[in-house]
């Protein structure tokens, strides 16, 4: 059976920068809060580091063309703030605005559309100790003066921009759960954290529609990411628990920006660690995305906590918060992740967000598994891969024939690149094919994924 996509269907790839441009202490780069954070010994597996990463920062032009090779018509990447601003805020550092200025315009060159994500985890170091990095009340304006910049100098030639990417990771693994940077661990600060990326979101988005937008016409939005989650059973109890599951993992970040506030049972279970959106936030936060940007990985069962024997899960480990107990079937593969091959959960995830969100234009801006791949004989057989993209492509069909306005997506992630704690382990990327004389250690395997698209011809 034949699937076609809708004319205009934005097909594409991503990567972030902290991932893949190494070059961290380079022509002026202040350092991030993941610069420090891979320093910190049993912080990221087999301590590795993005400081050399694949190197994208030297090798542009090669990495372009190779995205034109494999026919690539769009391309998300990340700018990284510290490489602009060193200091996260005031002085501006020209070799970053040229590094930027020469992949927008090389992308162009190649026909490839350029979309940009403005925060993808990297904070300048020196916010972070200086300013409490996400917890402090001025690091909102900090950030709209980043992004400010980033529309002045790149804005003519941008036209999809994403200002946040996650803000559930970077709230309840970077200040919640402490595994990913700035490695913080509480129960209250994720919500502070989470209030504060919808205001600095917001804050961009004024700025770029107020100075911008007339004259660029371009698009801005904000990615969440978001799991789905089944009802383990069909009473009324798991299927409240599932509910509630969706609504602290993506309602507590799009409902502000689509309803205007956070989902009532997050402000009923949380009390006075949520903070409340009062009049002059809700102006600011409401409407304030032109597109809904959606990463989408896994599919979990949720039941009333409790009420599912074996099950292994928390929620980011705040999940008393919501008492929902999440498992998986033995029944559906895990990626490498440990992340179940579910693609029906993915259409299901996308009719929900219509339905909640009166259908609002959704690009998938993240997609994608990980796996072991072993080359043979100079190729690499990936069926796990295979079978993983057709069947999220022919759910997400299924998504958009039953009205679904989904209008692109983005694979995660176009090379193999550092996973954060997870180090170079995890590969999401084009496998590599290591030719045994140029055989590295595991720590810049990354940079082979140039020799697969050679070797194999892509
Ligand atoms: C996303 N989780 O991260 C990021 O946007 C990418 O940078 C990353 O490489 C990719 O997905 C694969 O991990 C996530 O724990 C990290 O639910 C963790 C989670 C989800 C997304």
């Amino acid at each position: 059976m034949e699937h076609l996509f809708p004319k205009g269907f934005v097909w594409g790839s991503a990567t972030s920068a902290y991932q893949i441009e190494g070059a961290w202490n380079a022509d002026g780069k202040g350092p991030s809060i993941w610069d420090v954070f891979c320093m910190i010994p049993g912080k990221v597996h087999g301590g590795h580091s993005g400081a050399t990463a694949c190197d994208h920062y030297h090798r542009l032009e090669e990495d372009v063309a190779l995205m034109k090779q494999l026919g690539l018509k769009a391309y998300r990447f990340s700018i990284s703030w510290p490489r602009l601003m060193p200091a996260g805020s005031g002085a501006v550092n020209p070799q970053g605005i040229a590094f930027y200025n020469a992949l927008i315009d090389r992308l162009l060159d190649a026909g490839i559309e350029p979309w940009v994500t403005l925060y993808h985890w990297d904070l300048p170091v020196a916010l972070e100790f200086g300013n409490g990095g996400w917890l402090g009340e001025d690091i909102s304006d900090h950030f709209a003066a980043y992004a400010d910049l980033c529309f002045q100098y790149f804005g003519d030639r941008v036209k999809h921009w994403i200002t946040i990417n996650e803000p559930w990771v970077v709230a309840i693994l970077g200040y919640g759960l402490g595994v990913f940077a700035p490695g913080r661990v509480s129960n209250a600060a994720p919500y502070l954290a989470g209030h504060h990326l919808l205001k600095a979101h917001a804050k961009a988005v004024r700025v770029y529609r107020d100075k911008y937008q007339s004259v660029q016409n371009g698009r801005i939005g904000i990615t969440n990411n978001c799991d789905w989650r089944e009802p383990l059973s069909d009473t009324p109890e798991d299927r409240q628990a599932a509910e509630r599951a969706l609504e602290f993992f993506l309602a507590w970040f799009a409902d502000p920006i689509y309803k205007g506030d956070y989902p009532e049972c997050m402000r009923t279970r949380l009390g006075a660690r949520l903070p409340s959106i009062g009049a002059e936030d809700r102006a600011l936060i409401e409407g304030s995305s032109d597109f809904f940007g959606l990463n989408h990985y896994t599919t979990m069962y949720a039941a009333a906590s409790g009420a599912a024997p074996g099950s292994v899960y928390g929620n980011g480990g705040l999940s008393e918060d919501q008492d929902v107990a999440l498992s998986v079937s033995p029944e559906w593969p895990l990626t490498d992740m440990q992340w179940a091959v579910v693609p029906w959960g993915c259409r299901k995830l996308l009719e929900w967000i219509a339905q909640r969100y009166n259908n609002p234009p959704i690009y998938i801006t993240e997609n994608g598994c990980a796996y072991p791949d072993q080359p043979k004989n100079g190729r690499v057989h990936d069926p796990a891969r295979v079978a993983f993209f057709e069947g999220y492509l022919r759910e997400i069909h299924g998504a958009i024939q039953n009205g679904v306005d989904l209008r692109g997506y983005f694979i995660w992630s176009l090379m193999d690149n550092f996973e954060w704690a997870s180090g170079y382990d995890k590969q999401f990327g084009i496998t590599y094919v290591e030719p045994e004389s140029l055989r590295r250690t595991p720590k810049d395997s990354a940079l082979w994924y140039r020799e697969v698209i050679r070797n194999n011809g892509l």
